[in-house]
């Protein structure tokens, strides 16, 4: 049967499917949101260590960490200020890679990842494994710019852009959910863009 208004409506602009309830396409553009003020780091000084409730903490040099096989990421990212930007890539490490050299124990639920500024935010174990959480250095081909967390930030794409710490050192395995930097002051501590989870309590 069909529809009485279906030649009006055929003619409305098809909203993006790739884009979460709020959201709006931001196109070319990549803007910066940062809390702190941008920190230098050379590569050199830079690691990234993973601890807490793990069997083996440990910590990957730059160098180590390139050893590690590279897994990239094409796809949208989505911040909760309600800007999306399609068609990002990103390359680096899978933080899979990383969590089957420390062992989570059985009793690791939660994620806490660090900033070498003192960035945080939390995250379910669930969010940073099976293929949807990076830590990445390289951005279109090229080395990830300082202003968006170079040389390597964390990259959870699925949700929203705020659980992608910039600068990132340290991912600490916890028993249970503790608030991240944002998740302190209101934000949710989950964040998926498709349920619009921006404030605690959505
Ligand atoms: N260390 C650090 N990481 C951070 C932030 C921050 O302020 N400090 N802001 C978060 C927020 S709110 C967003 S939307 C993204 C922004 O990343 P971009 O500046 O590369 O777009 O980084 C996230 N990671
Ligand atoms: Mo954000």
């Amino acid at each position: 049967m069909p529809g009485p208004t279906r030649g009006f409506l055929g003619r409305r602009r098809e909203r993006d499917t790739r884009l979460p309830p709020g959201q709006y396409d931001a196109g070319r553009e990549w803007p910066v949101l940062t809390a702190e003020p941008t920190p230098r780091i050379s590569p050199e000084t830079w690691s990234i260590t993973v601890d807490g409730r793990v069997e083996t903490p440990t910590t990957w040099s730059w160098d180590e960490a390139h050893r590690l096989p590279r897994s990239e990421y094409r796809g949208a990212i989505h911040c909760v200020t309600t800007w999306s930007k399609f068609d990002t890539w990103f390359a680096g490490v899978s933080v899979d890679t990383l969590l089957e050299a420390a062992r989570p124990t059985p009793d690791a639920h939660f994620v806490m990842a660090t900033s070498k500024t003192g960035y945080t935010t939390n995250l379910p174990l669930e969010d940073v494994t099976g293929g949807k959480a990076w830590v990445v250095w390289e951005y279109d081909g090229g080395p990830l710019p300082v202003e968006h967390g170079g040389p390597v930030r964390l990259l959870v794409p699925h949700l929203y852009f705020w659980k992608s710490a910039k600068w990132v050192s340290r991912l600490t395995l916890m028993q249970r959910d503790q608030p991240g930097f944002w998740e302190q002051n209101g934000y949710h501590d989950r964040g998926d863009p498709w349920r619009e989870q921006r404030y605690q309590g959505d």
